[in-house]
């Protein structure tokens, strides 16, 4: 399938897809987040892919978030409908219930940082910055950030970043709990795919129901979650993974797991 502003491949179990609108520093606009929203078809009911990529074309940008000049054209009714699109999008990612990696690659600013805040795991290069500017521009963060970025680092330093529209590095991102970790801009693919393999050496069952439980336990009342985690465990327990990966310890051999 191919994309007018996407480029997607897939190597391994590794489906990266690249936000390739490197003029407008990779801008959502709508015809990128329906190819985006098509890109996860592929992603979820594909079995052979295990973890999505997303970053960013050009050496710039990851993601300058909606693109203002499309926005500044649309109605009133329209721009509520592409607004709460790229929210279903961004929420059908964590809903697909496998891993993303965001591979920051340059600036993340709006949705493009909100866009990372969806996927598990942050992953940046030295060149990379995160802000929030919406503040600036009469609107508030309306992709997920004003919920999952104080989930993600605590309410003070999200509010921090929300009320003073202000953009941040790399490093500080980092110290901040917001990126697991900061690569050389040349080791950034690198880095990435490390992280992505040792992942996806893991069984998929165990990652589905990890994810399923941080997700929804985390806006339950603590006794609820426990007995969430508790059935979704017991649902593992019962897979043909956890019998490869307790034969595999006990054989004393790399497990081979099939997301069965
Ligand atoms: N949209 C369209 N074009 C953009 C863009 C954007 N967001 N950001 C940059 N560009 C374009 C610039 O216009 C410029 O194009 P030309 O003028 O060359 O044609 C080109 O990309 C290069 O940009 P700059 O020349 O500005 O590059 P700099 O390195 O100097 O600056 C920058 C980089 C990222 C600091 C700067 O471009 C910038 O501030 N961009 C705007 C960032 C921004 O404010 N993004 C929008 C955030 S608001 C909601 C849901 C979602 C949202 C809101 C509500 N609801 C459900 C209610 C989300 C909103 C947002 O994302």
């Amino acid at each position: 399938m191919s994309y007018d502003h996407l480029i997607v491949q897939q190597q391994g179990y590794v489906l990266t897809v690249v936000l390739n609108r490197p003029k407008a520093l990779n801008a959502l606009n709508r015809q990128l987040l329906s190819e985006f929203n098509q890109v996860l078809d592929q992603f979820e009911h594909d079995a052979s892919i295990r973890l999505l990529v997303v970053t960013g074309a050009g050496e710039k940008a990851f993601c300058a978030g909606a693109d203002i000049k499309e926005l500044a054209d649309l109605s009133a009714l329209e721009m509520k409908e592409f607004l709460s699109h790229g929210q279903r999008v961004f929420r059908r990612l964590e809903l697909i219930r496998k891993p993303s990696i965001a591979a920051v690659n340059g600036v993340a600013v709006g949705g493009g940082f909100e866009l990372s805040l969806a996927c598990s795991l942050r992953i940046a290069s030295e060149s990379a910055s995160f802000g929030l500017p919406e503040a600036r521009l009469g609107m508030i963060p309306g992709y997920g950030g004003t919920q999952r970025l104080p989930r993600i680092i605590g309410k003070g330093k999200a509010l921090e970043l929300m009320l003073s529209g202000k953009r941040i590095s790399a490093e500080e991102a980092y110290r901040a709990g917001i990126v697991n970790a900061v690569a050389a801009v040349d080791l950034l693919d690198q880095t990435v795919r490390q992280w992505a393999e040792s992942i996806c050496a893991n069984s998929p069952v165990s990652i589905r129901m990890i994810l399923e439980a941080v997700d929804i336990g985390g806006s339950l009342a603590m006794d609820n979650a426990l007995a969430l985690e508790t059935s979704l465990d017991a649902l593992a327990a019962g897979s043909l993974d956890k019998r490869e990966g307790f034969a595999a310890f006990l054989e004393k051999r790399s497990p081979n797991f099939e997301g069965k």
